[in-house]
């Protein structure tokens, strides 16, 4: 069995998971040239290939890709469209986005944001924090992160939690709102939005002036998912307005941030250089492994990527 892996980040750590869980595989690593790196690839390992390189492979059994979003792949027009894919759903990488989550959630629900201005201004100012039950967090998307961030705070006591989603999805205690129609409303009760969509062309942009204008006056922002579900103009404009208070934002349309955005500078938000989950191979692997196991045994893996709906 072979498998290839095609990353820009470190292959060791890898192949030394994937030679020690599946000792009949030979792992090997793409460059350019090595005729012998492409010869009968049974499964590949990848993470933001070249457009086109894995068109060269559609004897694969299939792709797994090495982070939770599949934007950078479909984005790729000589897909494979026989091979499946399936993104990474690893309990590592949901942990790194829950504790974030959480994290940005707790800082703007506590007004630490605002606590640390007042510190730089001498100000020894204290307020009541608002009542933890009734704050409205909303997510944008409910997949397997926002499901595990949303469930890490109800067990902190945040009984207001909201959704919004394509297709409605049913997750106790969270309220759902689904497709066009229902977007407004989730806005209008959201005073922590978390914006977890895949980023797809019908999710890009999705944040913007309209949408953020429909938002609780002073809500925060907290972007993990992919910058480009963000108009930045929009988000900036809201937050020198004052209809946005401020904003945590770890992904950007354009990684990394090019050095005169205004974000850098801006004193109501909160940078990360995507970090917020993290793939890590000494933990990931076995999944994938497993997934590798069970298209061996005939069965299908789950978290196959729906290639029309983009996720
Ligand atoms: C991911 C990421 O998709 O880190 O996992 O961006």
């Amino acid at each position: 069995m072979n498998i290839l892996y095609i990353s820009p980040y470190d292959p060791a750590p890898w192949q030394r998971q994937i030679e020690q869980l599946l000792p009949q595989a030979r792992f090997r690593v793409w460059a350019e040239g090595a005729a012998d790196a492409a010869a009968d690839v049974d499964y590949i390992l990848c993470w933001k290939p070249e457009p086109g390189l894995l068109a060269r492979f559609p004897g694969a059994r299939a792709i797994f890709n090495l982070g939770a979003g599949v934007d950078a792949l479909l984005q790729d027009p000589a897909l494979p469209s026989t091979v499946p894919i399936f993104r990474l759903v690893d309990p590592v990488l949901t942990a790194g986005m829950v504790e974030y989550v959480v994290h940005w959630v707790l800082h703007f629900h506590r007004d630490f944001h605002g606590y640390a201005r007042r510190q730089r201004q001498g100000l020894w100012q204290e307020h009541a924090p608002p009542f933890t039950a009734r704050r409205g967090v909303g997510f944008l998307g409910l997949g397997q992160l926002a499901g595990a961030s949303a469930r890490a705070l109800q067990a902190l006591g945040f009984a207001n939690i909201a959704a919004w989603s394509r297709r409605a999805k049913a997750h106790p205690g969270i309220e759902s709102f689904a497709g066009d129609p229902e977007l407004k409303s989730f806005l209008a009760r959201t005073e922590i939005l978390v914006t977890l969509l895949p980023l797809t062309p019908a999710t890009s942009g999705i944040v913007n002036t309209q949408t953020l204008a429909c938002l609780a006056d002073g809500a925060c922002v907290i972007n993990p998912g992919r910058g480009a579900l963000i108009d930045d103009d929009a988000l900036l404009q809201a937050l020198n307005s004052g209809k946005v208070q401020a904003a945590a934002l770890d992904t950007f349309a354009t990684e990394p941030l090019p050095a005169e955005h205004p974000y850098w500078t801006h004193p109501r938000v909160f940078m990360t250089p995507h970090i917020a989950s993290i793939t890590v191979a000494g933990a990931a692997a076995g999944g994938i492994v497993a997934g590798i196991q069970k298209i061996e045994a005939g069965e299908m893996p789950d978290n196959v990527v729906d290639l029309q709906h983009g996720y």
